[in-house]
């Protein structure tokens, strides 16, 4: 019995049986919760077909150096990716200490020379690439400015910006221990004329925290920052509930905001309906279509989705994945070209923290590849393949 011999009004075939295929419009016959929000929620009803479902693969770096994984040297929370010069460049968080971290939980013993936590008394680096996957660490881009500048204890958490021809680095500026006092931690920013530098750090706060009582009043994180409608949106992430000097940070609810500017420098203003996501961590977004698409990671109860955003703020679930790139850096095209039709994304950096007894010490970056892209159509990364 085929499609066409379909009888009746509400899908179902002259002996009144429903056809075996899924059907691509939503059957006019009353649904089950589960089957309606198939139809209302997702992109696609086949998860095979939805543009914003994919797998992620993970592939070893070569060229970086890590001590032998003894803990000292880390390197973590990459940066977009982005292509100049003929080969790809990105940034990222190092740490190299002759101590390993206290861990959160003793910042206490920290000290000018112990960091309490895997980003802390850490400086940004870059590294270049010709085919992603060798890369060669090129020496250090924002060093820790001196005391009391913003990111004396520590700088981290970097993502880059091309505007005008200009280069602009942001990252978290840490003005005490991560873990003593709740890390504050605002944004600050160093500029370039290439992305070889030499980077000039402006040594100010670029996006403060909120006023006591906002959501984000103690740390804005991650920031991430895109070019739409001839603006700069920078997403990041804050601690709602976080306690100001409380050590219990399993109360930290954790979701993203954005900040729009019309000038790199600012000053940015924060949307009025922020927080614009309930979920995630280090939240990884790209241009999609008319909207923006965002990786949400870790943090909250819609953790290990992507979701869209046609308007750049209302986000909704497109689907539901796992084994996400923690601290994703994606390679994204048209992240500062100002498109009004975003082409997605394939590649880019992550991390994975290794645990050497109970405490995290340090973090590798690697490699991830994915088809969250309208030009590519990989079944191999939409299909469970284990
Ligand atoms: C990461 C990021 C930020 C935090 C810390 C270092 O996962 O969210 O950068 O401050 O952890």
């Amino acid at each position: 019995m085929t499609a066409s011999l379909t009888a009746l009004a509400d899908g179902r075939d002259m002996f009144g049986a429903f056809p075996f295929d899924l059907p691509d419009k939503k059957p006019n016959r009353p649904l089950s919760a589960a089957l309606e929000r198939n139809y209302d929620n997702y992109l696609s009803p086949r998860q095979e077909e939805n543009e914003l479902y994919s797998l992620f693969k993970y592939t070893e770096l070569t060229g970086f150096d890590y001590h032998g994984g003894d803990g000292t040297v880390s390197r973590r929370d990459p940066s977009k990716i982005i292509f100049e010069n003929g080969q790809y460049y990105v940034w990222y968080t190092k740490r190299e200490t002759e101590e390993i971290p206290t861990g959160l939980g003793n910042a206490h013993l920290a000290t000018d020379t112990r960091p309490s936590a895997d980003w802390d008394l850490a400086e940004i680096w870059y590294a270049t690439s010709k085919d992603g996957i060798t890369w060669e660490e090129q020496g250090i881009a924002v060093p820790r400015p001196p005391k009391p500048n913003v990111g004396w204890r520590s700088v981290a958490t970097p993502d880059i910006l091309k505007w005008k021809d200009k280069y602009y680095l942001y990252y978290q500026g840490f003005v005490e221990i991560s873990g003593k006092g709740d890390s504050d931690c605002p944004v600050a920013v160093s500029v370039a004329d290439s992305p070889n530098g030499p980077w000039k750090a402006l040594n100010k706060v670029i996006i403060p925290n909120g006023k006591k009582g906002e959501w984000d009043q103690n740390a804005i994180h991650d920031p991430y920052p895109l070019v739409h409608n001839g603006k700069i949106y920078l997403y990041y992430k804050s601690d709602f509930d976080r306690i100001r000097g409380s050590k219990d940070r399993a109360i930290a609810v954790r979701m993203q905001g954005l900040a729009i500017a019309e000038n790199p420098l600012g000053p940015f203003v924060k949307h009025p309906l922020n927080p614009v996501l309930n979920s995630g961590h280090e939240t990884a977004l790209f241009p999609f279509k008319e909207g923006v698409a965002a990786l949400i990671i870790r943090d909250g109860n819609e953790r290990s989705t992507v979701q869209y955003a046609q308007d750049w703020v209302n986000f909704n679930i497109a689907s539901v994945t796992e084994l996400m790139p923690n601290a994703a850096g994606l390679y994204v095209p048209d992240a500062f070209t100002n498109t009004e039709y975003g082409q997605g994304v394939t590649w880019g950096l992550s991390h994975f923290t290794v645990a050497n007894g109970w405490d995290k010490n340090h973090s590798i970056l690697t490699r991830f590849d994915t088809d969250l892209s309208l030009k590519v159509n990989d079944p191999e990364m939409k299909r469970h393949n284990y």
